[in-house]
Formats: C-alpha cells, sequence, structure tokens
C-alpha cells in the first residue's frame, strides 16, 4: 500500500444538479445524494469529489459563487450537508469539495462592494481597468465566448473575466483577498473534509501588466498572460503553509495547459503545494487547430504518446490523475469506444485503461454504468452557458448550422449533464417532476437498475476493477513501457513491480486487431487478472476481438 491515501483511492464525481432529485423539483439535491450512498459503496469508491453546492445563481451552474459557506436551497440545507459528510464517513469514504477561487459570482458580496466606487475596501478583490483607446483594456477572450472585460458604468472602468460575464476574477495579488480564501477553506476543513478540487486554480496569478496578445481587431486567448502566471507557485505554497499542511487531506488542481515539466512543480513532493493536477492534453487529442470546437478524429498513436509522457514525465517526482471525461466533457465512451454495437466491450475497455496506470482513477457519475453522449434535436434544449454563448457567436458569425449542432453533439458539455439514470422509469428515476435538462432518450436499455441486475454489466466490471487495486494492490507497480508505439490501433504497456510485471493489452477498435508480445518480454508464467473477454487471448501471439482488454501478471 502506498504512503498516502489518496495514492490508493479510487474517486467518484457527483454532478449535483443531474445526480438525484429527492423533492421532485427537477434538480439533483443533496437528500438525493444520500439516497443513492450505498449504491456507492457497493461500486467500492474511496473518494466522493462533490462539484459546487454553494449558494449561486447558477449563470455556470454553481461555479459561479454567491456565498462560499452557505448552500444553495434548491440542494439542501447546511444541515444536509452535514449529514451527508456524517454518512459518507460511517461508509468509510472521504468527501472533497470543489473549491472555485479563481472567480467569484458578481452577485457575492465581495463584488457588490467591489464595483460601488473606486475606493471601496474591496475593489481590489477584483481586477479593474480602465479602458485602452476607448475599447477593452486588452484583447483577451472569455472562455464562453467575446471579450474577457465587462464595462461598468459605475466607475466607468473595466472588470476582468475569464469565464462569464458573471464570473468576474479575483485579484490574488490582493493578501487580504488570499487571506479571506484561507479563513474560508480552513472553515470547510474544520467540518472534517477530505481536501479540495481546485477550479482552474493555474490561473490565478495574471501578468499584472495585462499585455494584448497581438495587434488587431478581435478577441484572442490571453493564456500566455494567465496560465501558469509569475505569482501562481508563491501563492500555492502560502496557502498549502497556511491551510492545507495542517490538515490530513488530498488536493486535486485542475489545470488548463499545463505540460509534464509544469505539473511537476504544482504536485513535486517537496514543493508543498498541491497533490495531483489534471490535465488536459487527452481532452485535446480530437481538436482542430481553431480549438475545441474544430472537429478532428483522434489517432490512438497520439493518445498513447500523450499517456507515456505523462506516465514517465511524473515517474519518481509526482503522482498522475486518470480521467476521460468529466462534466466539463463528453461521454468517453461515445468519444474514444463505440456507443452502439460495442458498448459493453468498449466501455470496460476504456476503464481497464483507466485502472491500470500510475494515478488515481477519478470516475465520473454514470461513467460506470456506460452512459453515453445525447443528440437533442435543437439548440432549446440545450443548458450550458459555454454551448449557448458559442451558438449564438458562430452563428452570427456564418457557419451553418447544422454544422454547429454536430460540434455540440460531440464536444457540448451537456453531454455529461444529462441525468443519472438510475431505472427504466419516467426520466429514468432521477426525479417525479420535470428534469431540469431532459434525461438521455436511452434510460429504457442504459440505467443502473439494469446494470446491477446483470453480471456481466460494465457497473461489475468497475467493482472488479476497484478491487483488483486493492487486492493486488496495483498501485505498487512502477515504471511505464509502451509495446508497440506505433501500432494505430492495439494499445498495450507494461509496469513493473521488483521481478513481475502488470502487461495490458487494449484493442482500441471494432475490428480484431493483431498482438504480438515482443520475446524480449520473459516470463515463464502468466495469470489473467481481469479482462472483457472468456477465455484470454492468447499471450504471445493473439487476434484481439473487438474492444479487447486483457490484463495479465507475468512473473
Ligand atoms: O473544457 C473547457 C474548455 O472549453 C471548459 O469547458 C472549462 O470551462 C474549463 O475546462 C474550466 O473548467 C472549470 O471552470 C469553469 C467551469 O465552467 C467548469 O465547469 C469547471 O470545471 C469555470 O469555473
Amino acid at each position: 500500500m502506498a504512503d498516502k491515501w489518496w495514492k490508493d483511492s479510487v474517486v467518484y464525481q457527483i454532478y449535483p444538479r443531474s445526480f438525484m432529485d429527492s423533492d421532485g423539483d427537477g434538480i439533483g439535491d443533496i437528500p438525493g445524494i444520500l439516497s443513492k450512498l450505498d449504491y456507492l459503496k457497493r461500486l467500492g469508491v474511496d473518494v466522493i469529489w462533490l462539484c459546487p453546492v454553494y449558494e449561486s445563481p447558477n449563470d455556470d451552474n454553481g461555479y459561479d459563487i454567491s456565498d462560499y459557506r452557505s448552500i444553495l436551497s434548491e440542494f439542501g440545507t447546511i444541515a444536509d450537508w452535514e449529514e451527508l459528510l456524517a454518512q459518507i464517513h460511517a461508509r468509510g469514504m472521504k468527501l472533497i469539495m470543489d473549491l472555485v477561487v479563481n472567480h467569484s459570482s458578481d452577485e457575492h458580496a465581495w463584488f457588490v462592494e467591489s464595483r460601488k466606487s473606486k475606493d471601496n475596501p474591496y475593489r481590489d478583490y477584483y481586477i479593474w481597468r480602465p479602458g485602452a483607446d476607448g475599447g477593452e483594456p486588452n484583447d483577451w477572450g472569455s472562455f464562453f465566448s467575446g471579450s474577457a472585460w465587462q464595462y461598468d458604468e459605475r466607475t466607468e472602468e473595466y472588470f476582468l473575466h475569464l469565464f462569464s460575464k458573471k464570473q468576474p476574477d479575483l485579484n490574488w495579488e490582493n493578501p487580504k483577498l488570499r487571506q479571506d480564501v484561507y479563513d474560508m477553506m480552513a472553515w470547510w476543513l474544520d467540518k472534517g473534509i477530505d481536501g479540495f478540487r481546485m477550479d482552474v486554480i493555474n490561473l490565478i496569478s495574471k501578468n499584472p501588466a495585462l499585455p494584448r496578445v497581438e495587434q488587431g481587431e478581435g478577441w484572442r486567448f490571453g493564456g500566455e498572460h494567465f496560465m501558469n502566471g509569475p505569482r501562481v507557485h508563491e501563492y500555492l505554497q502560502e496557502m498549502n503553509r497556511e491551510v492545507l499542511s495542517k490538515y490530513d487531506i488530498m488536493t486535486v488542481g485542475e489545470t488548463i495547459g499545463v505540460t509534464p515539466e509544469d505539473a511537476a512543480l504544482y504536485v513535486g513532493e517537496e514543493r508543498n503545494e498541491l497533490n495531483m493536477v489534471f490535465h488536459f492534453e487527452l481532452m485535446d487529442v480530437d481538436s482542430g487547430p481553431h480549438g475545441k470546437w474544430d472537429l478532428k478524429p483522434w489517432d490512438l498513436r497520439d493518445i498513447k504518446r500523450i499517456i507515456a509522457k505523462w506516465q514517465t514525465g511524473l515517474e519518481g517526482k509526482g503522482w498522475n490523475s486518470l480521467y476521460l471525461n468529466n462534466h466539463d466533457q463528453p461521454r468517453m465512451l461515445s468519444r474514444f469506444g463505440d456507443d452502439r454495437t460495442y458498448r459493453k466491450e468498449s466501455g470496460k475497455m476504456l476503464a481497464t485503461l483507466l485502472h491500470t496506470l500510475q494515478g488515481t482513477p477519478y470516475i465520473y457519475q454514470g461513467e460506470e454504468l456506460g452512459m453515453t453522449n445525447v443528440r437533442f434535436a435543437s439548440i432549446e434544449s440545450y443548458k450550458d452557458i459555454e454551448t449557448l454563448n458559442m451558438f449564438a457567436e458562430q452563428l452570427a458569425a456564418g457557419r451553418d448550422e447544422a454544422d454547429i449542432m454536430n460540434a455540440i453533439y460531440a464536444k457540448g458539455r451537456d453531454n455529461g449533464r444529462t441525468p443519472m439514470q438510475w431505472d427504466g422509469s419516467e426520466h429514468a428515476g432521477f426525479t417525479t417532476g420535470t428534469p431540469w435538462i431532459a434525461v438521455n432518450p436511452n434510460y429504457p436499455d442504459i440505467n443502473a437498475e439494469q446494470a446491477v441486475n446483470d453480471p456481466d454489466s460494465i457497473f461489475h466490471y468497475y467493482r472488479q476493477l476497484i478491487a483488483l487495486r486493492r487486492e493486488h494492490d496495483v498501485t505498487g507497480y512502477s515504471g511505464f513501457r509502451l509495446i508497440g508505439e506505433e501500432d494505430e490501433r492495439v494499445f498495450a504497456y507494461v509496469r513493473s513491480r521488483g521481478e513481475e510485471s502488470l502487461l495490458v493489452v487494449l484493442n482500441f477498435f471494432g475490428d480484431q486487431a493483431e498482438f504480438r508480445l515482443p520475446e524480449e518480454i520473459g516470463f515463464s508464467r502468466a495469470e489473467r487478472l481481469i479482462g472483457n473477454y472468456d477465455p484470454p487471448a492468447n499471450l504471445r501471439r493473439a487476434l484481439l476481438r473487438p474492444y479487447e482488454a486483457q490484463v495479465y501478471r507475468l512473473f
């Protein structure tokens, strides 16, 4: 077993709005989560990461927080939350909370004060600038379309918002703001939570000169001026010293645009910053030069190269986080597997990958059921601000509507936000009312009740993988060696522990694929640990079946 509990853990991510509704208002809530804890315990996960449940006007579904110390009434009360924490702990699981401190809501009391006057004590809690040449202070675009600046008439200045205009960026240069954030973090930690997932934490330090990206018209991605900015490590070390180091917790930072070299600075064991980061390199493999909405097919060799780079890049330096989807991404099964003909096989194959690498696996709600992307007929059914803003912007720019819808079908964040499919009853058993976003129409076939009753389901395969991690100490393997780097169809790798090795062989496609184990990988005995087909393939030379995944112990 590893030296830190979070290295041996499997994390389950809950997007509360879409998980389980207990009171029929169509919105998932905390009592709903409570009613499903036994389901999560049965799955075998160790840690629950709860996306934001704080007071919020919900411009970005809770990632715009107006009060960091209270629970959104749609989700329940602080007493419900206390009960949730107690019940999670009573089952031997842990709870980590989302920490969103790159920005707050514009309805947060700090911002309400800040916008009042230039000499308000809270003015410097946010990033205000006068206009330049009669327009915005610079050419940075928002992640959610348009300019990253919003003009405020009252003081005739602009404030920075890297996300929506209802999400003003906090000014981390201000030590008072930092202290308020640390106090708030300690307030939650003192309630007994087990850590934080930190939203876009590598964006908190901006180049104070706020330079333009280029000259000329238009909004551009200003990442070079705010990703891994000049003081980010100083801030995180301060946060660690003031707060994190005082508790036995785990931290995972969401970090956009980081390489393994950057990541080592956040998670290096001697650096006293964070335990893990989420990188985005795999999330970019199917994007063209114009970004996320510019669709491009992925190439398995890129996926292999990126995973190998992170596995070896952090070796001996830091811990990886392993995910292929979350509330911001399409469903992994639709994106990297086959959500029609080989749903079960490909869902299990992708799970095998995530649970046999170095690092901590993160399961996003519904992944364990093999939930898929959704295709709503019209834009009216979509709710996500990123999607809606992009649709309006690209339509105005003249992009064909059907083409935009195809991009949304492939990449839209609502793919991951349709309600959990609990059973075959109306609205998949998620709510007795009208769900805030429609249920995926495939719920009669894909749902938890069906999966729990089917011994061959993706759900039970996840249980086995999680159990294997524990019983066979999968965390204890080290190293990562890719086999057949240039193979376009099969992903195979070896990890080792003393004299024995773990061999993982994955067919990433729906056709048969040939696999040969190189002669130099010597062993006298092989034991199949887990796989999605029986009997397992012959090891030395196999014709792998569609999406076949096999894991062997060689010794
Ligand atoms: O994936 C993305 C790139 O288009 C974005 O959807 C996403 O906004 C980005 O990854 C940052 O995500 C986090 O911060 C956002 C929030 O909307 C996301 O839900 C959150 O995970 C702003 O708080």
